[in-house]
């Protein structure tokens, strides 16, 4: 039972349990190679070192989410029955393995993947996790996700955007969406700083971070992965994304006629005609979680917009633990049955939980 004035894991009298989708953790180790990175110096991307710099450094703030990223068991279990979440799915935290060189970073995926799993066998009532892939290193990605998901039991793959500066739409990284696609699990696309490219404009006003940075750094990634002809290429190609779509729901309507005008004139040679338009992607291959973003309004736009079936509950645990987000995601004026598609069967649906 609950202390007094605690939210129950399980909210049964509502008929619900509330999933979170986008929850992190960091192994000792993987800090410690990050730590070891930027003692090392060099050629580093500057949004690692500006999220690093303070998230290892030694700020009250920074020390609670560092201890908490590394536990996963009866702490994070508690702080879990306190604010009433039933499942965390976790995934390795921005920027995972992404910034190692390709050798490096396809064996600690396989590492910490590893870690992940015993956890959840300790706890399988409690936690989910999806795998973390190397993109450097295409093909190993694929196959440590197959791996991931057959052997481990993991329910997909978190890619925290840009890998060394590129993007996914690039078709050198597409035996990762061919994997996704043929094992049927989604490709969560989580927020990280925005690429070395463009990174000083938003820097130089502390804007590269979860303020706004990691917003614009994302759409972008999955707008150009929209915009390739990638699901045309994969169908059924699953991705999640966070923080309500990253913004991009807002955006629908210009991004589609501009996109059929782009497509029309002889502007752009980097221009496909795709399939569909821009937004009908959003709307069939794409999920959106309220990660960080517990505010009514943009959760029932979204919802308006792109079909309450595709509007996943997330809490962003530790780096936004508030319990009292969860009463906003509570007090939604929606029925109790599109309430559970939100915490719960919408969850269970995109990332196969049953299975
Ligand atoms: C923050 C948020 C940092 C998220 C993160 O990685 C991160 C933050 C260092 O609060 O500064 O992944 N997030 O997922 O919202
Ligand atoms: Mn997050």
């Amino acid at each position: 039972m609950s202390a007094p004035g605690t939210t129950e894991p399980s909210s049964a009298n509502a008929g619900y349990l509330r999933i979170a989708t986008e929850e992190a953790f960091a192994p000792a180790e993987l800090l410690q190679r990050w730590r070891a990175l930027m003692q090392r110096g060099g050629n580093l991307d500057p949004g690692f070192v500006d999220q690093w710099g303070y998230f290892l450094g030694e700020s009250p703030r920074a020390k609670g989410i560092a201890a908490r990223l590394q536990e996963i068991g009866a702490q994070r279990i508690r702080d879990m029955d306190e604010t009433g979440i039933a499942r965390q799915i976790l995934s390795l935290t921005n920027p995972g393995v992404q910034i190692f060189d390709a050798a490096t970073g396809t064996a600690l995926a396989a590492t910490f993947n590893d870690q992940l799993a015993e956890a959840i066998r300790a706890h399988p009532d409690r936690f989910s996790g999806l795998a973390a892939i190397a993109p450097q290193n295409p093909a190993g990605a694929a196959k440590e996700l197959e791996r991931g998901v057959r052997k481990l039991g993991l329910k997909g793959a978190i890619i925290n955007s840009h890998t060394q500066g590129e993007y996914l739409d690039d078709p050198k990284f597409w035996d990762i969406f061919a994997a996704a696609e043929s094992l049927n699990v989604p490709v969560y696309l989580h927020p990280s700083t925005p690429s070395p490219r463009m990174y000083a404009p938003f820097a130089e006003r502390g804007l590269e971070g979860a303020i706004y940075g990691f917003a614009v750094e994302t759409s972008l990634h999955l707008l150009r992965i929209i915009v390739s002809g990638a699901f045309d290429r994969f169908p059924g190609l699953r991705m999640v994304v966070g923080h309500l779509g990253e913004g991009l729901p807002y955006w629908l309507s210009r991004i589609d006629f501009f996109h059929r005008a782009n497509v029309a004139s002889d502007r752009y040679a980097t221009v496909k005609k795709l399939n569909k338009k821009p937004s009908d992607y959003l709307k069939e291959n794409i999920w959106v979680t309220t990660s960080g973003m517990a505010w009514e309004p943009p959760i029932l736009y979204c919802q308006q917009v792109l079909g309450v079936d595709r509007v996943l509950y997330a809490m962003d645990y530790p780096y936004q633990f508030i319990p009292e987000e969860v009463k906003v995601t509570d007090n939604l004026p929606i029925s109790d049955q599109d309430k559970k598609k939100l915490y719960q069967s919408n969850a269970e649906r995109v990332f196969g939980l049953g299975a």
